[in-house]
């Protein structure tokens, strides 16, 4: 016998100014649908977002909700489905994934409802005492979890057998079951490639909407996962690494080459090159199969794990971007508050992103501001790091404000603050246009103050020290073109608010493509004028885009004319 489960990767939530939010394939739901495919069960997977990114809906305190709506959600589970489940990966969604578990219990009041991702594996206590529509939370990885309680179900395990779950007990108390153990072996013979057949991958290539920047038909994909490291801030602290072989990386970007024409790999690992050795292998691998691809480590690399041979490596073998994460400019805060590790220093990430400008490579630093404990000094410490980047060629920074997410030391170091947490407030971490502070010395306001100057200060300097890579990006969101995470984001607020019309990528598609997907509708517009009246600058900017863009033209034309006459 085999069971029938509905896997949904819900509505995105996002904010009036929402940076790097991105359109990006659930890989979590893909793995564990291959994983229970494997095993012969029958698998439907709703992908809320990638199957409707353009439509918007207003949801709660000013926030959207982007993606099929609820309703719709309800109508295409299979009545026939045994299993349910959600994932829910960020703390400031864990709203809407509630209100969605609610719906649905309501009408499928007999199916078994689980949820996991991040959130839920830290707040597994407080959702199942408060919310009785779910019926078990899964910790951690969910593949082997997952696949033990569809065993239960059908009858094959005792209750005592399941592994990685927390559920309730026969007196509704909540209750943690013994853990289950990472899976050591993530070679396809044993986790099968993330089933993207599920996913509506035409609607996430069309949509261009990665996490790095994108002129191509792209996937994200994961080469390991885990990091041992300890950074007070991050959910994936102290998780063991376990990678997967070169050969079996490759192979799967070669199986996206030919299945979805994929020329682009974004690759999500929380901390791709811990092991050097096997970096340089993946990227030989990349230049002995021939591979014409470009790739890039949009979630970040560690600099303290990266050297000169290996970052040549990485350009030739078609890598053409590199995110590192100095998170703070000062030492104070990276070892006392970050607890960032011994091995990592400031100079240190300073000169590989020197090598890495030299060599070729567009590099972004991600910083954090706003850390409890962290004073005006140490932020102005961080403002004097950054400029010292865009001194030796680092391209781009993103300056996020620091939120506490469960699970973490900060979470519990925020104490005061989260008593009483509304997980949507949390949306501000990548809202340019609000800031809540859980710092003791710098205020919400001043917080705000603080990370324009920093965006601007990093500018200046850039201008000053690189200016035609400054013009340069400013050239290419003209162009629509993107070759730093920043001219994504421009080009992305500039498409979310029809300022720009989106560009469709890929030939197979173009004809067809407006019918399935019209993101840059008006509608969306609409919805969002009307809710927020303040986008209304989106006009006068879209104006004075259209007119720079002509001028420009004009200039360069009527100057291209008067050579020729020369
Ligand atoms: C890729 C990624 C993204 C992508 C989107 C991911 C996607 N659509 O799947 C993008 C780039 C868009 C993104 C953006 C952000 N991200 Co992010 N992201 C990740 C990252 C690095 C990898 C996710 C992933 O693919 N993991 C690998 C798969 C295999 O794991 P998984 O999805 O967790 O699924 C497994 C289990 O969780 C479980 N599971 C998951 N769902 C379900 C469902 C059921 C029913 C079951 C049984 C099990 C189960 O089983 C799966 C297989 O083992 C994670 C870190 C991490 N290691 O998870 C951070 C992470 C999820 N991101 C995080 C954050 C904070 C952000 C940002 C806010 C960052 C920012 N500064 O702006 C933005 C917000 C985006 C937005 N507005 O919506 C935090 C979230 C923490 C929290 N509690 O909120 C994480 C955990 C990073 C961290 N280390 O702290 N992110
Ligand atoms: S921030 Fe990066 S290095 Fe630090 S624990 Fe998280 S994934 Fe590891």
């Amino acid at each position: 016998m085999s069971l029938k489960v509905c896997l949904i990767n819900p509505p995105q939530v996002f904010a009036k100014t929402q940076v790097a939010s991105g359109v990006t394939p659930p890989l979590g739901v893909a793995y564990l649908a291959a994983y229970l495919l494997e095993d012969g069960h029958n698998v439907q997977v709703i992908d809320a977002l990638g199957e409707a990114p353009s439509v918007i809906t207003s949801f709660i305190k000013g926030s959207f909700l982007r993606g099929m709506n609820f309703n719709d959600i309800l109508d295409r589970i299979e009545p026939d489905i045994d299993v349910i489940g959600i994932s829910n990966l960020f703390s400031f969604a864990y709203p809407a994934v509630e209100l969605l578990s609610k719906k649905i219990k309501e009408k499928f009041p007999d199916k078994t409802l689980i949820l996991g991702g991040p959130h839920p594996t830290a707040m597994y206590k407080e959702i199942l005492d408060d919310v009785p529509e779910v019926d078990y939370v899964s910790i951690g990885e969910g593949e082997e979890s997952l696949l033990r309680l569809l065993m239960y179900i059908e009858g094959k395990l005792h209750r005592a057998e399941l592994k990685g779950l927390a559920t309730r007990n026969e007196n509704g108390e909540t209750v943690l079951l013994e853990s289950q153990k990472r899976i050591l072996d993530l070679e396809q013979g044993n986790v099968p490639f993330p089933a993207r057949e599920l996913l509506p991958m035409e609607s996430y290539i069309q949509t261009q909407e990665s996490h790095g920047s994108s002129n191509g038909r792209w996937t994200s994909l994961l080469s390991s996962r885990g990091c041992p490291y300890g950074c007070t801030f991050c959910f994936s602290r102290r998780t063991r690494w376990v990678k997967r072989s070169a050969k079996d990386v490759v192979d799967e970007m070669e199986y996206c080459i030919e299945k979805w024409g994929i020329e682009e790999f974004h690759f999500e690992d929380d901390n791709m090159t811990i092991n050097i050795q096997r970096l340089i292998e993946i990227c030989d691998e990349i230049i002995r199969r021939d591979l014409k691809i470009k790739w890039q480590t949009p979630n970040g690399i560690r600099a303290s794990r990266t050297n000169e041979i290996m970052l040549q490596k990485m350009k030739d073998s078609g890598c053409e971007h590199i995110t590192l994460a100095p998170e703070s400019g000062s030492e104070r805060v990276l070892s006392e508050i970050i607890q960032k590790g011994k091995d990592f220093n400031l100079e240190q990430l300073k000169e590989c992103g020197a090598a890495a400008h030299k060599i070729g490579l567009k590099v972004a630093a991600y910083f954090i501001l706003g850390l409890p404990g962290e004073t005006r000094d140490d932020m102005n410490k961080t403002i004097d790091y950054a400029k010292q980047l865009a001194k030796v060629g680092v391209d781009e920074a993103g300056f996020g404000l620091f939120i506490p997410l469960p699970g973490t030391p900060l979470w519990d170091m925020s104490s005061e603050y989260v008593k009483d947490m509304d997980w949507i407030d949390l949306l501000t971490i990548g809202d340019l246009g609000s800031a809540v502070s859980f710092n003791s010395e710098v205020n919400s306001d001043e917080l705000q103050k603080v990370r324009r100057k920093a965006y601007l200060m990093f500018f200046i300097y850039k201008f000053r020290y690189h200016p035609i890579s400054f013009v340069r990006s400013i050239w290419n969101v003209i162009q629509d073109r993107e070759e730093t995470k920043t001219e994504r984001s421009v080009r992305q607020l500039l498409q979310r608010f029809n300022i720009r019309k989106k560009k469709y990528r890929g030939d197979e598609v173009k004809s067809s493509v407006k019918n399935v997907y019209s993101y840059d509708s008006n509608e969306a517009l609409k919805i969002i004028i009307k809710n927020v009246p303040y986008y209304a600058w989106a006009h006068t900017a879209r104006k004075s885009i259209v007119f720079l863009k002509q001028e420009v033209k004009f200039k360069v034309g009527d100057f291209l004319k008067r050579l020729k006459r020369k």
